[in-house]
């Protein structure tokens, strides 16, 4: 058994409507452990620096512009196959075609403001946690 760590982002659209609670239940429920948390209000120029990847694609300045609008919760959460399971819990970026019962089906509100992130890979999992926590705060 490998426990696995990934980051995840309650973004804007979630934190204005008070859904931190009930996302972060179906975390736990699903076998994930908070094990870092912080809420934070990101500048344009930080969440252009988180998703660099996207640079090139048309909807690259809204999503930035998104990111920064309002506070987000910031976390670590850990457990077996967390990336993949993290995911799954999360459903797919588009919440019409995200499954019944996931985050993005219950409570996102479009493919841009889709209420979650989670890091896709294990590579991208460890650049996306040490930008946003020191290993102090990662209480496992
Ligand atoms: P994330 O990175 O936020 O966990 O989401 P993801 O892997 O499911 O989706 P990705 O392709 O990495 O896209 C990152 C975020 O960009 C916004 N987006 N907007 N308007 C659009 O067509 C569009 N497509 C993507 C979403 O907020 C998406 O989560
Ligand atoms: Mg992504």
């Amino acid at each position: 058994m490998t426990l696995e760590r990934t980051f995840s982002i309650i973004k804007p659209d979630a934190t204005r409507r008070n859904l931190t609670g009930a996302i972060n239940a179906k975390f736990e429920a699903a076998g994930l452990r908070i094990v870092a948390q912080k809420r934070i209000h990101l500048t344009k120029a930080q969440a252009g620096v988180f998703y660099a990847v996207h640079a090139e694609r048309p909807f690259y300045d809204e999503l930035c512009e998104f990111m920064a609008s309002e506070p987000i919760v910031c976390q670590v959460l850990e457990g077996e196959g967390a990336i993949a399971k993290n995911r799954e819990v999360m459903g797919a970026t588009n919440p019409a075609d995200a499954a019944a019962g996931t985050i993005r089906a219950e409570f996102a509100e479009s493919v841009g403001e889709n209420s979650v992130h989670g890091s896709d890979a294990p590579d991208t999992a460890a650049i996306e946690i040490a930008y946003f926590f020191s290993g102090l705060e990662l209480v496992g």
